[in-house]
């Protein structure tokens, strides 16, 4: 950073802000969490220097000696950390991860089963808007009138289609997901089954939600939603890595690999594997499985905070880190409560919920996450606190149109006010800004 802020002072200046922004505003942005310093290092490593294709010991290029041993190492610490018999660190993000695997598993036009994406499900899992659901027969299950997956539909499907490959994970949902169901169905239609673990990869390896490590022939998941790692993807295995792939002889974990390089990546981000692997001994340690257990518990108080202040929660709770609101309920759509929170320095994420007649950029829901509030330390007994802030946004909010809105100016300032108090009192686990040089500060306005 020091040679940044001399060479060039007007990005330094808007890096600095960012991190000012961080530390002064309330995130509840639910696919986010805060990485380590120690991470940033890593992945800020000049190992990014090196171009190295292929994997440890099998390189297309000279030079990857020290790469080598870096790669050995996050793989090490993924599988150690998930209880995993293979690990891939080479996905450049989930989705990356996820294509590979279908690439592997599945033939162009074969057919996949995963949630739908207006039922909290992922681009990546066969919606039409990605080459996922333009290359793949992709069929959707949804949830019940209770909000909780619903089985009996996804029992109903795999057997009228016979996927090769059924999906269970979500983007947004915040129950507990039944892995040895999803097994069992896959079993019956002889389909692969993979877990999508992105959003809860935290609280699995924390053991705070159940694994489906062994339980799943594969596991994807992203490793900054809730690991606190760089932007990055990974794939691990379980008891059926060796378990035969489509052809009935190639193993699982022989096809993953051949699956990331060459067939959907080229050049592995070796800086980003780097910091893969200090990710992992992090969330290996007791403060990371204590921050875990906090995140759910915050959750859960937010939850019944909001729902004792008279919003609808969708299931009527949560068992993770997320708490789904119906806004529509409150007169607002998604997308008003986004912005008029972000007005009071409060980020929270427009989401789409059952029956939703709002397009996707207006929505009628909002997602809440309580990763970043807990790795700032906040627990149940701040989400009091946090939920009457939302609250008086919410209700100090008048919607205009779909999308436009107005707020009391006075009103908003109060709010970002006690936003930064709360913030300053809980402040992020990064290097304060005000350590950098302030001649240099607010250089790039
Ligand atoms: N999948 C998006 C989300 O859940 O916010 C981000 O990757």
């Amino acid at each position: 950073m020091d040679s940044l802020h001399r060479s060039d002072p007007e990005l330094a200046g808007l890096l600095d802000a960012e991190v000012r922004h961080q530390d002064t505003t309330l995130a509840m942005i639910a696919s986010a969490s805060i990485a380590d310093p120690s991470v940033l290092a890593a992945g800020g490593a000049a190992l990014s220097n090196v171009t190295a294709e292929g994997y440890p010991g099998h390189r297309y290029h000279p030079g990857a000696g020290r790469f080598d041993q870096v790669e050995r190492l996050a793989v090490a610490r993924a599988k150690e950390l998930f209880a995993a018999q293979y690990a891939n660190v080479q996905p450049h993000s989930c989705s990356s991860a996820n294509l590979a695997v279908l690439a592997a598993l599945v033939p162009p036009g074969g057919t996949i089963l995963g949630l739908d994406l207006d039922a909290g499900g992922h681009l990546t899992h066969g919606s039409p808007a990605s080459v996922t659901g333009r290359h793949y027969n992709a069929v959707h299950y949804g949830i019940d009138i209770s909000g909780r997956i619903d089985f009996a539909q996804v029992e109903e499907l795999a057997r009228r289609h016979r996927p090769k490959l059924i999906i269970a994970g979500a983007s947004a949902y915040p129950r507990t997901v039944d892995f040895a169901r999803f097994r069992a169905i896959a079993d019956s239609v002889g389909a692969y089954l993979l877990a999508d673990i992105s959003h809860i990869a935290g609280l699995v390896a924390a053991g705070v939600h159940p694994s489906p490590i062994d339980t799943a022939h594969i596991t994807t998941t992203s490793t900054y939603k809730q690991l606190g790692g760089p932007r990055g993807g990974l794939i691990l295995s379980g008891q059926d890595y060796q378990a035969p792939g489509p052809n009935g002889r190639t193993p699982l974990f022989r096809l993953m690999q051949r699956a990331v390089f060459p067939q959907t990546q080229g050049t592995p981000s070796p800086a980003t594997i780097a910091a893969k692997a200090r990710t992992f001994a992090l969330a290996s340690g007791p403060s990371f499985r204590e921050t875990a257990r906090l995140t759910v518990g915050s959750a859960s108080a937010l939850a019944l905070e909001l729902s004792a202040l008279g919003y609808r929660i969708l299931t009527g709770g949560t068992d993770n880190h997320m708490v789904l609101v119906d806004i529509i309920d409150r007169g607002l759509t998604g997308v008003v409560a986004e912005r008029a929170l972000e007005e009071c320095s409060i980020l929270a994420n427009r989401n789409r919920i059952p029956g939703d007649t709002k397009p996707p950029l207006v929505t009628s829901g909002l997602r809440l996450g309580s990763n970043i509030l807990a790795q700032r330390g906040m627990g149940p007994a701040q989400m009091r606190e946090c939920a009457h802030l939302l609250h008086t946004v919410l209700e100090a909010t008048t919607a205009l149109s779909d999308t436009e809105y107005q707020i009391d100016p006075a009103l908003a300032a109060q709010v970002r006010e006690d936003v930064k108090n709360l913030c300053a009192r809980y402040p992020l686990p990064l290097e304060r800004v005000d350590s950098f040089p302030e001649s240099l500060i607010g250089a790039g306005k």
